[in-house]
């Protein structure tokens, strides 16, 4: 029952039990939904035996479990199969490149097909028999060298493919080339690389439009300058997920970042978030992003409950009009599942107050609220250059009280307040300009001890004189995901509450700092419970 497992999520992909971590391979074909990911079968803990596991979806809320997809058993993937990508080919036909760990204990890339195509589901997958399609290459230590992305097809007739790895502390994306997807050949630089950032893992090299919201195809490479390209890297040092932006002249061969990649600059979430992988939507027309959401709690407490990890709710992401950042948001079929929609608009919330949102079920929400700030002249000073948003809102925590914030919601609350996820913004000016933080404080989120209450903080690219500051925030048991500014900055945490589960938890919206906020427009309705993994004849296809 709920209570008796009250982290398990109720509109959150994970597993039936045991341990999962990336997403793998997510894909569209045929009508299908697909998404594998990393699993150990045997128990709730990571092991370097991986297998594929394999879900599949209508819509991207409900999913159905279905067999392991690759399993580590032959001798090029014995020790483990690895993260990787699907691939649609023209033909549509799908292919899935993953890396194995061969019998040498060697990262290698390996190829796999679907043994029926026509299959709605493919359920069994055949490894190729010239596995490994890539070998280590020279100079790379054998468990260095991993998580193939998916394939794009350039104006030369021939696939490309990145693949993470580091030489010397230098992040590296390879890149690979090939006519047939079979035989590749190291093309003599990388795409990319970046000294002092360690090992690259789930890399992601995907196009966005320069102008509007909608996907593109993988394989749209130049389009006339109407594409931007992304490159993603997970920095295995931090566990994080960074990204630049950039033009891609597959010609040259060269990719050109406008954005550096540093330790402060753009992440896809700043919250516990790792291992992302993007996917082409053909059907709606739209680029879906999902990641792995990995644990705050103790091992102790993850063989108690004998499962870990989640997936973030699939989010669409698109190019910001500015063109220097993305833009993320829950995809759109999360609203079937929401009920009871309560709100109101224009109320004034005065320094030190909060409001209960009422009439949902505040531990499985989905609430968005906006703030229209007056009197900005009274904002408090700071100057941003050099300043850790992180570090500011755990120094500057949900009880600090300041003139513009903290104000936003507090998620997950018990009735006394012991506990709370406050998701909340402050307001700063410098010399006329203004800067926006956005905070996840997780500090009071449960009574319990041993487990990681890191705080997290962004800046959101704003400007509060021209914009109201919205926030949405998905609450699901011990997820809350959190997105600031329309979706500009991200920011997803877990929590385990003690008090603060079922019927007993509450939501509010808060003002502790000493200048009154307006909000201009609250909305927040309960979510449904998706059926999520359940047993394989629930699904049908209309
Ligand atoms: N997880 C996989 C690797 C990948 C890492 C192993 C990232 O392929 O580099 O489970 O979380």
């Amino acid at each position: 029952s709920p209570l008796e497992q009250p982290y398990r999520t109720a509109f959150h992909f994970q597993p039936p039990k045991n341990w999962m971590n990336d997403p793998n391979a997510p894909m569209y074909y045929n009508g299908v939904y697909h998404l594998f990911y990393q699993h150990n079968p045997n128990g709730p803990l990571f092991t370097v035996q991986m297998h594929w596991a394999h879900s599949v979806s209508l819509d991207l809320i409900n999913w159905t479990h279905l067999d392991l997809a690759l399993a580590p058993i032959h001798p090029f993937d014995i020790n483990g199969c690895w993260s990787g990508s699907a691939t649609i080919l023209p033909e549509n036909k799908p292919i899935i490149l993953y890396t194995g760990i061969d019998s040498n204990n060697c990262q290698v890339q390996n190829l796999a097909v679907p043994k029926d195509p026509s299959d709605p589901y493919l359920h069994e997958w055949i490894k190729h028999t010239n596995n490994p399609v890539i070998n280590l290459p020279n100079g790379i230590l054998h468990d260095e060298f991993r998580d193939p992305s998916t394939a794009w097809l350039a104006h030369d007739g021939k696939w490309r493919i990145i693949v993470g790895s580091q030489k010397d502390k230098t992040g590296i994306a390879f890149l690979y080339h090939s006519t047939d997807l079979v035989n590749w050949s190291k093309h003599e630089t990388p795409l990319y690389e970046v000294a002092g950032s360690g090992i690259w893992e789930c890399v992601d090299f995907f196009p966005v439009l320069v102008d509007g919201k909608n996907g593109v195809d993988t394989s749209v490479v130049n389009m006339n300058g109407g594409v931007k390209h992304v490159l993603k890297v997970g920095m295995y040092d931090n566990v994080r997920d960074y990204y630049m932006i950039g033009d891609y002249d597959s010609v040259k061969e060269q990719y050109v970042a406008q954005n550096e990649l540093t330790v402060d600059t753009l992440r896809l979430d700043y919250g516990k978030y790792y291992a992302s992988k993007s996917f082409y939507d053909p059907v709606k027309n739209r680029r879906i992003l999902m990641a792995w959401v990995n644990e705050s709690d103790s091992e102790a407490d993850v063989i108690a409950k004998g499962w870990s990890g989640v997936q973030s709710l699939p989010r669409s992401v698109w190019l910001d009009r500015n063109q220097k950042q993305l833009v993320q948001w829950p995809v759109e079929e999360i609203e079937m599942l929401h009920e009871n929609e309560v709100g109101f608009q224009n109320k004034d919330l005065e320094g030190g107050s909060l409001v209960e949102i009422e009439g949902i079920t505040a531990w499985q929400a989905d609430a968005t609220i906006s703030f229209k700030l007056t009197n900005l002249e009274e904002a408090e000073e700071l100057d941003p250059s050099g300043i850790d948003p992180q570090v500011l809102c755990s120094d500057m925590n949900a009880s600090k009280k300041g003139k513009f914030g903290p104000f936003g919601l507090l998620a997950l609350a018990s009735h006394d307040l012991t506990e709370q996820t406050a998701i909340f913004f402050r307001v700063f000016q410098n010399n006329g300009k203004y800067t926006v933080v956005m905070c996840s404080d997780q500090s009071r989120s449960s009574t319990r001890n041993g487990i990681d209450k890191t705080t997290y903080g962004a800046f959101v690219d704003i400007d509060p004189q021209q914009e109201e500051i919205s926030l949405r925030t998905l609450i699901d048991h011990s997820i809350v995901e959190s997105f600031g500014g329309g979706g500009k900055t991200c920011i997803t945490a877990r929590v385990y509450p003690t008090l603060a589960i079922g019927e007993q938890a509450k939501l509010f919206a808060f003002n502790y700092g000493t200048e009154s906020v307006v909000i201009s427009d609250l909305k927040a309705w309960s979510v449904k419970k998706a059926q999520i993994n359940i047993q394989e004849t629930v699904i049908c296809k209309d």
